[in-house]
């Protein structure tokens, strides 16, 4: 899944692809590159990121879906029931909902669903997240999901810990560990931990037990490698579907790994 953000500020190509032609021309850039899918988004969802309103989302979003829907699977990525409702008319045909909560619009329209787990709201997600247990709570909250979206009527559902939303860098790595749980669940499981900020933590030689920030981390632009490691763990261990910026890189990277495994 290539990710395509139709936005200002998103944490590592913001502005890159606001513009129509831009982001029309990155979504086949992308699938030339060998993604499945192009996951489009309108609004940032990094931490700490301000709220676009539904005009503007929509304004942004479906041309570029419309645009792109007749040559590759799209997802549309929105948390908003007037935008999903918009993309899944125009074309995209999987609702990546990192809210949780917009099931019954997909079964509407006979999309699929990607259930995320996401602890408090992109404004405050990452001011101290705690767990007792973080890899029971997402697997509980994502079977939840599951079964309320299979209740209204969605047939393909997935299911996404939500790295980086709402978890410390203990928790996403507790997660990563955790995957072949999740993908036991026998529901495909969706990963996306590219080129986020404890890629950059950790790349830079940050504790795993510290925050970003407690050591100047690795930028945006440098974190590719750390990407492809963590986007090989999650293949290694039966993900369905990593979410990703670098296509070409990460599917040179799956042809290898999948050579290997077979
Ligand atoms: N991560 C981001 C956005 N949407 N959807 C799913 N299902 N899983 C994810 O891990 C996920 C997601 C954040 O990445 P990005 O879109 O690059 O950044 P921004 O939210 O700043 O646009």
């Amino acid at each position: 899944m290539g990710v395509l953000n139709v936005t200002s500020d998103s944490f590592s190509d913001g502005g890159l692809y606001l513009d129509y032609e831009a982001a029309v021309r990155r979504g086949r850039e992308m699938v030339a590159e060998g993604a499945d899918l192009v996951d489009i988004g309108g609004e940032s969802t990094r931490p700490g990121a301000g709220t676009v309103s539904p005009d503007e989302e929509l304004r942004r979003v479906v041309p570029v879906v419309e645009a792109l829907a007749g040559e590759v699977r799209v997802s549309v990525d929105t948390a908003k029931a007037s935008v999903a409702h918009a993309a899944l008319r125009a074309g995209a045909s999987l609702l990546n909902d990192v809210s949780s909560s917009l099931a019954a619009v997909a079964a509407e329209h006979g999309a699929g669903f990607v259930a995320m787990h996401c602890k408090g709201t992109p404004a405050d997600m990452q001011v101290d997240p705690r767990y007792d247990d973080v890899v029971g709570e997402v697997t509980v909250f994502l079977e939840r999901c599951v079964t309320q979206a299979r209740a209204v009527g969605v047939t393909e559902v997935y299911i996404d810990p939500g790295i980086g939303f709402g978890k410390s860098v203990r928790h996403n790595l507790r997660l990563l560990a955790a995957l072949p749980q999740l993908v036991a669940t026998g529901v495909p499981v969706l990963v996306g931990t590219s080129r986020k900020g404890f890629i950059g933590h950790l790349g830079a030689g940050g504790s795993p037990d510290g925050r970003v920030g407690d050591i100047p981390p690795l930028v945006a632009s440098e974190r590719l490698e750390g990407s492809l490691a963590t986007a090989v763990w999650a293949m290694a261990c039966g993900a369905a579907v990593v979410r990703v910026h670098d296509v070409a890189a990460t599917v040179q990277a799956a042809r290898l790994f999948g050579e290997v495994a077979a």
